[in-house]
């Protein structure tokens, strides 16, 4: 087999990067260890930045996040019984889009299929060979039998527990990560959204979350130790946590029902540099990760192919290498920033097991500035929004 480009991994970034290359009529070829609706069954990210949804349009997959999704101007976040309410749209011009990644995902795999791209699902044994070689290849295992791509340039789209990141030899890769002391436990439900914008909530008992997907189907999500399990939480004992951790006034509004989906995420920060090797790119978790408090996980990724999908194009279609050169430091200047801002939140509206009284007090006039200060609420709202990465 042969292709201009091999893309290891066929989530949002893969898929994303495979639809914006063929459109422009270079080659790839999509290695997917997991089924399709493996893929599609994932529930992760909901909230699109400005560039994400035009990135979307673009690619021509915005059609059904034009007409489902969910435009917001702001949101809250509450300390104890305060709710904040940040205003995107005043403070900097901006709006996101409620939007989930498991339908963008679906979007990309139907406009896939739509131009004939190749989707090869159920690989094993993916391993990243010759990269400094004048032409590189991947070997990779399907029911049983060995397969051999040849292919001008690779890239890493297989998320943070993928093989690419690790085809970057020890000693050249820098590698930066913090582990956070808890997870999230999120659940779907299919009930209306307690407030039409997304509230984030620092209690004394923990952070709380309430997103949605659209007018009937709600997304919350509670900060749990690293210890507990989904089998842990019944319905009725997230209903009751997640309850005691909002603002009184708002909690009475919440309608509970059976949850459609329970899981436990880990949460970390972490990014590998470079996110370059010879004829190797990374994009998306392969490289980076970042705690979801900001939003920004997905909306990160679809950045890194924003940058490589269009210095892949220039070099094949204008004989122009300026992009590739320049693809590790440009993305990795916008993924710090996202970090930083994932970080920041994530520090201001949890409860960390070794906080003390001086921790909470700086949380506490960090919220406080949000709800006193325009400048504060700007760089909130820009860094939100991705207008400020
Ligand atoms: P992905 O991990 O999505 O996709 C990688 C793909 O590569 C997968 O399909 C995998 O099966 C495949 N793969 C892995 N190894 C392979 C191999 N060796 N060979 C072939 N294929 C291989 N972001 C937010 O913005 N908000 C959120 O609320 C949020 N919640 C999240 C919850 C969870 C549980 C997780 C894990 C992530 C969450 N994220 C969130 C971040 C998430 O949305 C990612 O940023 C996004 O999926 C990144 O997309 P990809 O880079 O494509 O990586
Ligand atoms: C979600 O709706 O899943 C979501 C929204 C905002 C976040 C994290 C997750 O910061």
């Amino acid at each position: 087999m042969r292709t201009q480009v091999a893309i290891i991994g066929g989530g949002p970034s893969g898929l994303m990067l495979s639809q914006l290359l063929n459109r422009a009529g270079v080659r790839t070829v999509v290695l997917e260890r997991k089924t399709r609706d493996y893929v599609l069954a994932r529930v992760r990210a909901g909230i699109l930045e400005a560039g994400t949804v035009d990135l979307l349009e673009q690619a021509g997959v915005a059609q059904r996040m034009h007409a489902e999704g969910q435009p917001h101007h702001g949101c809250y976040l509450t300390d104890d019984q305060q709710m904040i309410r940040v205003d995107f749209t005043e403070s900097c011009g901006q709006q996101v889009m409620v939007y989930g990644q498991t339908e963008v995902t679906r979007d990309l795999y139907e406009a896939q299929d739509r131009i004939g791209a190749t989707h090869i699902h159920e690989v094993e044994n993916v391993a990243i060979n010759d990269l400094k070689a004048a032409a590189p290849h991947v070997t990779f295992d399907r029911g049983g039998q060995s397969h051999r791509l040849d292919c001008d340039m690779i890239v890493g789209c297989d998320g943070f527990h993928g093989v690419s990141r690790h085809a970057i030899p020890k000693d050249v890769r820098r590698e930066y990560e913090r582990v956070y002391p808890f997870g999230w436990l999120g659940i779907l439900s299919e009930t209306p959204p307690l407030r039409p914008e997304l509230i984030y909530a620092n209690h004394p008992r923990g952070f709380a979350l309430a997103s949605m997907r659209h007018e009937m189907l709600s997304r919350y999500y509670i900060q749990v130790p690293l210890s507990d399990k989904v089998e842990d939480w019944s319905d009725d004992a997230f209903w009751d946590e997640f309850r005691r951790r909002l603002p009184d006034d708002v909690a009475a509004d919440l309608v509970t029902g059976p949850t459609i989906e329970k899981s436990i995420a880990p949460l970390r920060s972490f990014v590998s540099e470079p996110m370059r090797w010879g004829h190797l790119f990374l994009c998306g978790d392969a490289a980076h990760i970042v705690p979801p408090t900001g939003a920004k996980g997905l909306n990160l990724a679809l950045s890194d192919v924003r940058l490589l999908s269009a210095a892949l194009i220039a070099h094949y279609n204008d004989n122009d290498d300026s992009g590739l050169e320049g693809y590790s430091a440009q993305a990795l200047q916008r993924v710090w920033k996202a970090v930083r801002f994932s970080w920041s939140v994530t520090t201001m509206m949890h409860r960390f097991p070794d906080h003390d009284a001086f921790d909470h007090r700086m949380q506490q006039v960090e919220l406080q500035a949000l709800a006193n200060s325009d400048t504060a609420r700007r760089l909130f709202a820009e860094s939100y929004t991705g207008v400020g990465l």
